[in-house]
């Protein structure tokens, strides 16, 4: 499959960046988790020396697996590099993330990093970012917030569980939305707008932080 072979690919060059010594943030979703069997590889066959801090369960759990030592932002508040992946990525670096609920760990921990290295397939590339965001919103606020999203110009859907009858329940214990605004014409400004919104934990549009951010579109150099 051309589109696995392209994450793998990414994956791998983006694990191919950390040094030893590093304290590396790791993101969530199938593209990273080639990053990080990459660096389990890395640490059995070179004896690389990294600790790593897990935006998801399901991160912490394939860390393991991998053999990759976690830590926390208390014991390392900064971190050197974090390594994601993303649902689309625009030509300023401008991102939606979220598809895999993971996105409000995800910010905190990319926000915490030097350098954000973003490892896509080439599928997630536009122009322009008009997918619905995904939002993190405590289950106590969600009419009001739901209210609000629409004043916006949202359409705000809860995440039903597939598994699961009802609400997807993040791992921080909330609800997420999927809000779709159709084209975004000011993704940072909007990014903000939602934030503001009391009740919203955080969204997937990373528009912050394209200044340290590295996109590695996997099967293109
Ligand atoms: O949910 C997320 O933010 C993930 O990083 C997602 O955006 C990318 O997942 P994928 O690498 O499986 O496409």
């Amino acid at each position: 499959d051309p589109v696995v072979a392209a994450k793998k690919d990414a994956g791998i060059r983006a694990a191919n960046m950390v040094e030893d010594g590093m304290i590396v943030g790791l993101g969530t979703g199938s593209t990273v988790f080639f990053a990080m069997e990459r660096l389990g590889e890395r640490i059995k066959t070179e004896g690389l020396r990294i600790l790593g801090v897990p935006t998801s369960n399901q991160t912490a759990m394939r860390a393991e697996e991998y053999g990759i030592p976690l830590t926390t932002l208390t014991l390392h508040p900064v971190l050197d590099l974090a390594i994601d992946g993303a649902d689309q990525v625009d030509p300023k670096k401008q991102m939606i993330k979220g598809r895999g609920a993971a996105h409000l760990r995800e910010k905190v921990v990319a926000d915490a990093a030097k350098q954000f290295v973003v490892v896509i397939d080439s599928g997630k590339e536009v122009t322009g970012l008009d997918a619905a965001v995904p939002i993190e919103v405590l289950p106590f606020a969600y009419g009001s917030v739901a209210k609000k999203l629409r004043e916006l110009g949202g359409e705000p859907v809860m995440r039903e569980g597939v598994k699961k009858d009802g609400p997807v329940i993040s791992d921080n214990g909330n609800y997420v939305v999927d809000c779709a605004f159709g084209a975004i014409a000011d993704p940072a400004g909007l990014e903000a707008a939602i934030n503001r919104i009391p009740g919203v934990l955080g969204n997937g549009i990373f528009a912050a932080m394209t200044a340290k951010t590295v996109v590695i579109v996997g099967g293109k150099r």
